[in-house]
């Protein structure tokens, strides 16, 4: 198990530099994701998240006077499919959702007496949907694009400024209804940045739960992430521009700073697709800048 930040809000990680003798660039990184921000943190209009103890997170353990707040965004309900045409949430009745997946990157899926789903990680001292459409998982794909700098030896990002809360961020969205996740990977990031790119042949990072601050005991995410190094002339040449979502876009600078500055768990993501990337192809990454980033998991 990594370490947690409390004050920083980090994730917390089990990732191989927490074990002594193992280096992140040279051995497999397995990124498993906590909550954190599931816990300790809520977007504007949520109700204060109930206390949960560390050692009653998991459903498996009793916790008879658990009675978190229940919200649901008003947002949500008016998007409800089944009265809205083209809305894209769920209905407020559990009971009346077809299609409830069995299994989830996660795992099966719980549900409670009530039908509701239960989130993977345990009490998140909330109940309801929060922002998020679907009961249970919410399906969401993260394209992480990165170039060299070559005038500061620095390694960058494509990453977009989120209108919800200024955060930066890897410019990634939901997954539509029945659509392949190479295609949600190419349409946020045409979307959300204005660069049209290929994703079907980029790298796999990551697959499960997002340390989201909107999850809820029976509402989270799980990210398909996936990452696209582009080498020589093919970054320069395109003309990022900050789409609907998004406040601004720029190539950010990979730093240890910037990395836990960004939203959610994209900061692990981002480490966690270089750390494979350098791996693959040695020598590529300015090995300075990757040197800067060993701290990110102390
Ligand atoms: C994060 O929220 C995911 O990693 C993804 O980047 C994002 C999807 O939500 P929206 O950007 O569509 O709000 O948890």
């Amino acid at each position: 198990m990594g370490k947690s930040d409390n004050k920083k809000g980090w994730s917390i990680i089990s990732a191989p530099s927490a074990k002594p003798g193992r280096d992140w660039l040279a051995d497999e990184l397995e990124i498993r994701i906590d909550p954190y921000r599931a816990r300790f943190e809520w977007p504007e209009g949520y109700p204060r998240r109930a206390e949960v103890p560390d050692e009653q997170l998991s459903w498996s353990v009793p916790f008879p006077d658990y009675d978190p707040p229940y919200y649901v965004a008003p947002a949500v309900l008016d998007n409800d499919g089944t009265k809205k045409p083209g809305g894209w949430a769920d209905s407020e009745d559990v009971k009346a959702v077809e299609g409830l997946p069995a299994e989830t990157f996660e795992g099966p899926l719980q549900v409670d007496e009530q039908g509701r789903p239960l989130n993977p990680r345990g009490r998140c001292g909330i109940a309801g949907r929060g922002l998020l459409g679907k009961w249970g998982p919410n399906f969401a794909a993260d394209p992480i694009i990165t170039r060299i700098n070559k005038k500061f030896g620095d390694i960058e990002m494509l990453a977009i400024q989120r209108r919800d809360n200024g955060q930066w961020a890897i410019p990634g969205g939901m997954v539509d209804k029945g659509e392949d996740v190479s295609r949600t990977l190419a349409r946020e990031l045409a979307e959300e940045t204005g660069v049209e790119l290929d994703m079907s042949g980029a790298d796999p990072v990551y697959r499960g739960f997002v340390d989201d601050p909107r999850s809820t005991d029976h509402a989270w995410i799980e990210s398909t992430v996936k990452h696209l190094h582009l080498e020589g002339e093919v970054a320069d040449k395109l003309d990022p521009e900050a789409g609907s979502d998004a406040l601004t876009v720029r190539w950010l600078p990979i730093t240890e700073r910037s990395l836990h500055k960004l939203y959610a768990s994209h900061g692990y993501f981002v480490v966690g697709a270089l750390a494979q990337f350098n791996r693959r192809r040695p020598g590529l990454l300015p090995e300075n800048a990757l040197k800067g980033l060993a701290g990110f998991f102390k």
